[in-house]
């Protein structure tokens, strides 16, 4: 959709660009603007939280396993519960999805959206001190409401997508966000506490020469995906692999490049989740004029039938994608 493009100027606060746009706010009854509030407040704590993990023991394992059975780091429980915690309050949201629970937490039935969201993402990376982050996707509920939510509510594609976005706790810590009007990106200015405007209106170039995938897992991959790989090496692309998807695809929106999870012998339907994970950042590529898709097609049009849902994913650079998808 065309953004209205209210120039607000950069160093704008984010409350004042939610009030100041309040036309990109679907459905305007406030709620909306206020669960990205409440996003955005949690996250906040989060970042204090991230930032002091190498000072105090919440950092290491806790012991537990989630739901696909990898390690639980204490700050993954963490921000788990602040998410969770903030997205409860306000009572806006019927329910929420999340990686680290089993089963979606049902809220409150006169809530109007379900909440998507990975609390923090790139786990393995929160011990050795490199950035990681969290996402989210906002979807409007389709059962009405005051009734208890349906499957329908929760296994929502992507295009359905009200809202999306995500937090970088990197060297400094970012929240990137759509609400179906373009990208606009906000940096967070620890001594006041706000999130400011630092890039409005985002678009990821439409060509690069980054891409980014874990080709220590090259053996398995199959053979479209090997070529493309020494496609990019023919043509002297640059490597960059952080491990962390959230700076992986920051990176590639700013300078233009391609992420790319494709299927392993390890994970034949991929790694990554497609409710918590994929959705999210393909909204916003498509929104900042890239792409996302599974190798086959829109990432947005999958139907998901399982909460913890892997695919196949391939995002960023419109051409890059394209290429990719070609072999
Ligand atoms: P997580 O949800 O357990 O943190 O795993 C997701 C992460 C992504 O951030 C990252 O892009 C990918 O897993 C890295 O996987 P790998 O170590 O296999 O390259
Ligand atoms: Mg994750």
């Amino acid at each position: 959709m065309e953004s209205s493009r209210i120039a607000l100027p950069i160093g704008t606060a984010l409350d004042r660009f939610i009030k100041n746009n309040q036309e990109q706010f679907q459905y305007a009854s406030g709620e909306l603007s206020q669960l990205l509030r409440d996003i955005a407040l949690a996250s906040k704590v989060v970042n204090r939280e991230v930032n002091k993990a190498g000072l105090i023991d919440i950092m290491g394992a806790m012991g537990t396993q989630n739901t696909a059975g990898d390690q639980q780091q204490k700050l993954d429980v963490l921000a788990n519960i602040r998410f969770t915690r903030a997205l409860t309050k306000g009572g806006e949201a019927c329910a929420v999805i999340s990686e680290e629970s089993e089963t979606y937490v049902d809220l409150n039935n006169d809530g109007k959206y379900v909440i998507a969201i990975d609390p923090l993402d790139g786990s393995s990376n929160i011990d050795v001190n490199v950035s990681i982050g969290t996402i989210f996707s906002i979807y409007r509920r389709k059962s009405p409401i005051g009734k208890s939510i349906s499957e329908a509510d929760i296994l929502q594609k992507g295009e359905e997508q009200v809202a999306a976005g995500y937090i970088l706790y990197g060297s400094s810590t970012m929240l990137v966000f759509t609400t179906g009007f373009g990208v606009n990106g906000f940096t967070y200015e620890p001594s006041l506490g706000e999130y400011v405007l630092s890039h409005p209106h985002m678009e990821m170039p439409k060509d690069g020469k980054i891409y980014s995938i874990n080709e220590g897992s090259a053996n398995s991959f199959s053979d479209p995906v090997k070529k493309y790989i020494q496609y990019c090496k023919d043509n002297n692309y640059t490597a960059r692999y952080i491990g962390s998807l959230v700076a992986d695809f920051h990176r590639n929106l700013l300078k233009g490049g391609i992420y790319i999870y494709p299927a392993t012998a390890k994970d034949p339907k991929g790694k990554l989740r497609l409710m918590y994970e994929c959705n999210a950042l393909a909204f916003i590529a498509e929104q900042a004029g890239g792409r996302g898709t599974d190798g086959k097609g829109r990432i947005l049009e999958i139907q998901p039938t399982a909460l913890h849902q892997r695919t196949p994913f391939y995002v960023g650079s419109e051409s890059m994608v394209t290429k990719a998808e070609s072999f």
